[in-house]
């Protein structure tokens, strides 16, 4: 059985085909009744003409409703009126599943569209985006494969927070407190001893209070950890695997991003190496700009969207200070106040898709730094362990897909990068 795309071509025309799918519009005109059908690939015009079909077709044609899926028999003609240059001519159609009224019919609300979250992602805003975040996976792990990297399943169960405290999800375990992963990054590390170079791709949550355009409770995370690479190595691989998903995109899913509307030229233009500034000399583009802010502040959503006006293309933030920063990140030994630690912003307003560091690996410095952020040390004896048996240089990254398809397909809100996606007032359907 054909999709839908595959028929939409010169050596199709004058065959007859049979196609499965929805009935995504309907219209009746006269002694014909047209419907657009859609599938995984495309959508086609099936025109149904009175004088043409059985009676039985042309009473299932009047009977059909929007959304019902059917199967459909025809000759493929071209024709320039019809959208794509193709449709249908109708010979026999099977209603497989009759649908109900269909609730969306194209202005609803927001939150009405969340509530009837299974049904809009028939959408073809939607099926483009979720095409677009497949290729993007794709790339991200065709990009590690290629590249010597270890693909590893680290637990999503655990027993100490990675990053802050605050945004953990508790859950049950046994009676005893387990929670969520936020990120797989302390599993990574010690990984990396055994296997180099690893990389994961799990669901990561936190229980973000605020509601963002740019934060889900529930989002899929790409993170890499390798022992021996230095901060430098790390960016590096930060770039390429970030032009890697770009290039991606732009070379298998133009369609879908023209379909978005989606303006490519940054796109073309996102070849690494990209720029890199550290966070003192972000201050003082901030400072410039009439921001106020000052050294030690964190730089939020609405501090990076003015610093994503300084640039054509993704761009680097390094050396933060401390206090703003994970405790994991290693001291810069040139400057013990900062970390050499790195966020990838992406421009256009966009802001932090990734976020990375080299990590501490004295054990000493390792410690102090838990008990000065007011952790508790029992929790992470085992975290400590790796510093203690071999302890290697060391680096890694998280990247946020959902932030990455966020930006590559030009959408103003994280919850469209997402199927179903989870905020704080959101757990239906
Ligand atoms: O908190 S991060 O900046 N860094 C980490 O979790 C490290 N432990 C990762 C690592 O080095 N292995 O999060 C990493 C990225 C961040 O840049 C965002 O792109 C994304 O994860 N992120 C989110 N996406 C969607 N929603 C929320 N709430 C969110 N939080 C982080």
């Amino acid at each position: 059985m054909p999709l839908i795309k595959e028929v939409k071509s010169k050596e199709h025309i004058g065959l007859e085909v049979e196609l499965k799918g929805w009935v995504y519009r309907k219209m009746t005109v006269g002694g014909k009744i047209f419907i657009v059908l859609r599938d995984s690939s495309d959508i086609i015009q099936c025109v149904i003409d009175e004088s043409k079909v059985d009676h039985d077709t042309w009473s299932k044609a009047k009977k059909v409703t929007r959304e019902s899926s059917c199967i459909i028999r025809g000759i493929i003609k071209a024709d320039l009126r019809a959208p794509g240059g193709y449709e249908l001519q109708v010979t026999q159609l099977n209603i497989v599943g009759l649908s109900d009224w269909f609730p969306i019919r194209g202005n609803e609300g927001v939150d009405f569209l969340l509530d009837h979250r299974h049904l809009w992602i028939r959408s073809r805003k939607l099926q483009a985006i979720m095409k677009i975040k497949h290729t993007i996976l794709e790339a991200g792990r065709e990009y590690f494969n290629k590249n010597g990297w270890w693909e590893v399943t680290p637990p999503i169960l655990t027993g100490s927070a990675c990053e802050s405290g605050a945004t953990q999800f508790e859950v049950n375990y046994f009676g005893q407190k387990a929670y969520l992963s936020q990120s797989a990054q302390l599993y990574l590390e010690a990984l990396i001893f055994t296997l180099d170079k690893v990389w994961s791709l799990t669901p990561s949550f936190r229980a973000e209070k605020s509601r963002t355009r740019r934060h889900l409770a529930e989002y899929w995370h790409l993170e890499a950890e390798a022992a021996w690479y230095s901060m430098e190595d790390m960016m590096r691989v930060v770039e390429e695997l970030v032009y890697y998903m770009v290039d991606k995109v732009l070379c298998n899913r133009m369609d879908e991003l023209r379909f978005l509307k989606r303006d490519t030229r940054i796109l073309e233009n996102a070849k690494p190496p990209y720029p890199r500034i550290t966070y003192d000399e972000a201050i003082e583009i901030l400072q410039n700009k009439g921001v106020n802010i000052k050294w030690g502040d964190d730089l939020g959503a609405d501090e990076e969207r003015v610093l994503t006006e300084e640039f054509e293309s993704p761009f680097f933030i390094t050396h933060f200070p401390k206090e703003i920063k994970a405790f994991y990140m290693k001291l810069d030994p040139n400057n013990p106040r900062v970390v050499l630690g790195f966020d990838l912003l992406a421009p256009e307003g966009y802001g932090e898709i990734v976020g990375g560091s080299v990590r501490e690996d004295s054990y000493d410095i390792l410690l102090k730094r838990i008990l000065e952020v007011g952790l508790n040390p029992k929790e992470y004896k085992w975290y400590l362990d790796l510093r203690k048996y071999g302890t290697v240089p060391h680096s890694g990254f998280g990247l946020g897909i959902e932030r990455t398809v966020m930006w590559i397909a030009g959408l103003d809100h994280i919850r469209d990068a997402i199927p179903f996606p989870r905020f704080r007032e959101r757990l239906y359907p």
